[in-house]
């Protein structure tokens, strides 16, 4: 029997376990990225471990979110990443440099290896066939130190195109589309291979928006094969020497078949506030705006903005209307620079910010009160924009830009017959803004810089014997991990200081949350389905594990969280019947007898009693091997503490 593309980079990666689907596996980490929102904690746990000098092939430092530095904060936790990956063997990428992924795909990936990163976009890779996925900080320490990392062997689920795109229909209608099909839940436990006649049809930067907004289907990872496209635009990198070619096999079955004709797309957008609330702009109709902001890495490649130039060209932006433009990388900026695309932007009225995350991650460009924007982004969580009525729509670049000179949400075909964009046989390769690590033995003498705002890891303690706590919160379904740690440019400078930042946590939902449950001392959160979607941010366990979150109880997890939660500590449990949600009410006292002997029995299923209406509430408590000891000793920072003893 053939395998898929994402089974055989897996097995040739392959250091623990079985190659069973819904099986625990450890895999080899070739690569591992980080950026700084979850960099400084990710380093603060590299540190803790002990290893003097990072034990992947290649491992590098991106600063790219917290670029607003209004006060001291960033700024130092910049130096301290600068000094740690000075320190310990990792490439740092500078301030101005670039958004990790951008980067990464342009000078750092390679087909075939394997990549985390400490960012839920790391997908991204899978646009040159790679397997490349998100993971928290602490689990891109444990690989940095030559640990394996633990992934359920997934499910695969092939999307098969074909056809072509029509004028003025994007890669990113093409994501779009699977969300609209496959929701926000739907790629749980599985990674999306994109197989069929139309991928040759693709170039690397329209596969890797689709990967990048992979993530907004909860899947594992999202992945194209390599192929003479990957080479040439690795050549054009001048990194041709690291290509090889790789797919799956021809008679490779998988899980499941989504067939797209690209043919058939339209342009589309997805509504507020969720990445699968995806209409066509016929559905949505004649909507005035107020903000257009175009970037993020999911659409912000030098092709990108060659078709945004090409339509803002002698256009005014709309007198009613903002446009921001952050071009991805230092070089596609530069490149738009050379190329007089730059200036034709700015001619139009189009506010050019640096390279980096910012409106994405709510650092700047909030959109008026009950703001309309349009956003090439990935994500459009209730808030994030950091005007929490905003209304978020996420768009191609192509349907962005006409709109921002319309002033309403405008088919991106009205603009009429589209040229060809072609790639440039060479892209402008300046690596400059990357300062390389000491040699081994200049190492000693690096100086790691610390500021005050950097705070250490909070305390942990091995598993209880019985658990008795309050339910501190009630949410619903589809928490995001915006709502469990929100971003922005207040919150984010305090992303080293767990202490400071978890008066911040759930804030969005209940403004008391955070005094409520350090006053309880130890509390336990309900939630719903697809409990902590979004985000890779380790915030949102460490947040709740300083505030004495003990259980977190929902009907279900996103992958990443329930990982950082098992990492922090706190157990994930699921509702064996989902109806049991409405059993328990906010401020109920629950009890988990006997915890810690029915996790060291391996016991998966036992109930838990709420002791104020008396009711036994059957529930699932996974932990496999390896979980299960992280469990018990209070988390993955102990563990591995214990097990490089
Ligand atoms: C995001 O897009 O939500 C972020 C900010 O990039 C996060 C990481 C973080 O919270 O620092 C992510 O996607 O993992
Ligand atoms: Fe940055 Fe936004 Fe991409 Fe997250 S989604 S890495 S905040 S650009």
């Amino acid at each position: 029997m053939g395998l898929t593309l994402t089974e055989k980079i897996l097995r040739a990666h392959l250091v623990d376990g079985e190659p069973v689907k819904g099986q625990e596996i450890g895999i080899r980490i070739d690569q591992t990225l980080t950026q700084d929102a979850t960099g400084t904690m990710a380093y603060l746990e590299f540190e803790a471990m002990g290893v003097p000098r990072v034990r992947t092939e290649r491992s590098v430092a991106y600063i790219d979110h917290n670029t607003l530095q209004n006060g001291f904060e960033n700024a130092d936790d910049h130096r301290f990443i600068g000094s740690v990956a000075k320190k310990h063997g990792i490439h740092f990428s500078r301030p101005g440099n670039g958004i990790c992924h951008q980067v990464h795909l342009e000078r750092y990936g390679i087909p075939g290896k394997t990549l985390i990163g400490s960012d839920s976009h790391t997908p991204t890779g899978g646009g040159i066939g790679m397997i490349a996925i998100g993971a928290g900080g602490l689990d891109v320490a444990v690989a940095m130190g030559g640990g394996a990392y633990y992934i359920t062997y997934p499910q695969v689920v092939k999307v098969n195109l074909t056809g072509k795109l029509s004028p003025w229909v994007a890669a990113k209608d093409v994501i779009l589309e699977v969300l609209r099909r496959l929701s926000v839940k739907g790629g749980v436990g599985k990674v999306i291979e994109y197989c069929g006649e139309g991928v040759k049809t693709l170039s690397v930067p329209e596969r890797a928006t689709i990967t990048n907004m992979g993530a907004e289907l909860g899947a594992t990872t999202s992945i194209f094969p390599s192929d003479e496209i990957t080479k040439q635009f690795l050549e054009a990198q001048g990194r041709g020497e690291v290509w090889s070619e790789q797919s799956a096999d021809p008679d490779a079955v998988y899980d499941e078949v989504v067939d797209i004709n690209l043919s058939e797309l339209v342009p589309l957008a997805a509504c507020p506030h969720s990445p699968d609330n995806v209409k066509s702009c016929e559905e949505i109709g004649k909507l005035k705006i107020d903000q257009v902001c175009i970037g993020s890495c999911t659409n912000s490649s030098l092709l990108d903005m060659m078709k945004v130039a090409h339509i803002l060209k002698g256009k005014t932006v709309h007198p009613d209307v903002s446009l921001s433009i952050a071009p991805g990388s230092k070089q596609v900026l530069n490149m738009m620079a050379d190329m007089g695309l730059l200036s034709i932007m700015i001619a139009a009225g189009a506010r050019i910010l640096e390279s980096a995350c910012g409106p994405c991650i709510g650092m700047g460009q909030s959109p008026n009160s009950g703001g309309i924007s349009l956003r090439t982004f990935n994500r459009n969580f209730l808030g994030r924009s950091g005007t929490k009525d905003g209304q978020i729509y996420l768009v191609s670049p192509e349907l962005a830009a006409i709109s921002a000179v319309t002033g309403y949400l405008t088919d991106p075909r009205e603009i009429g017959e589209m040229p060809e964009f072609v790639l440039p046989e060479k892209f402008t390769v300046n690596d400059n803004m990357i300062a390389l690590p000491a040699s081994e033995e200049e190492a000693a003498d690096v100086e790691i810089l610390r500021g005050p705002n950097i705070k250490p890891y909070p305390e942990t303690a091995p598993l209880e014997a019985s658990i008795e706590a309050p339910v501190s919160l009630k949410v619903e379904d589809n928490i995001t991990t915006d709502h469990i740690m929100p971003a922005g440019a207040k919150i984010l400078p305090l992303r080293s200081n767990i202490p400071a930042i978890s008066q911040h946590c759930f804030t969005v939902c209940d403004e008391a949350f955070p005094t409520r449950a350090k006053e309880l001392g130890k509390s336990i959160i309900v939630g719903g389905s697809n409990y902590g979607q979004g985000s890779s941010r380790e915030h949102a366990a460490l947040a709740p594990l300083y505030l004495g979150i003990k259980a977190v109880l929902v009907k279900s997890f996103a992958r990443i969280h329930r990982a950082n939660l098992v990492n922090a500590g706190i157990l994930p449990l699921t509702f064996v019947n989902e109806a049991d949600y409405d059993a328990i009410a906010q401020g109920d006292v629950l009890e988990l007898a006997d915890i810690r002997a029915k996790v060291e029995a391996g016991e998966t299923q036992f109930t838990v009693l709420n002791k104020t209406t008396g009711k036994e509430i059957p529930v699932l408590c996974e932990l496999t091997g390896r979980t299960k000891d992280i469990m018990l000793a209070g988390g993955l920072l102990d563990y591995t503490r214990e097990n490089l003893k």
